[in-house]
């Protein structure tokens, strides 16, 4: 399976996850679902670790995660790319 298959069978995975977690919507995860939808998973994760994971993903700071960072994160997650060669 070459890298770009992967990546649009994690990108579908992860665009459904999204929707989960996005209980209004707006198409923006905030901080308040993201915790949400950690607990719905019944992760072992405190309030911190949830905090920091999701300031990890945020990563224009702007305490929401848009469907593109929240890709782009899952994507670096679930498949250690190579940085150099994603570079668009
Ligand atoms: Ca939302
Ligand atoms: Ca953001």
């Amino acid at each position: 399976m070459s890298k770009k298959d992967a990546k649009t069978i994690t990108d579908n995975v992860h665009n459904a996850i999204f929707d989960v977690a996005d209980a209004n919507q707006d198409d923006f995860i905030s901080l308040q679902e993201y915790k949400v939808y950690f607990h719905i998973l019944g992760h072992d994760i405190s309030d911190e670790e949830i905090t920091q994971s999701f300031n990890a993903i945020d990563s224009n700071k702007d305490e929401k995660i848009s469907r593109e960072e929240f890709l782009e994160a899952a994507f670096d997650y679930s498949i250690n790319v190579d940085e150099s060669e994603v570079n668009r």
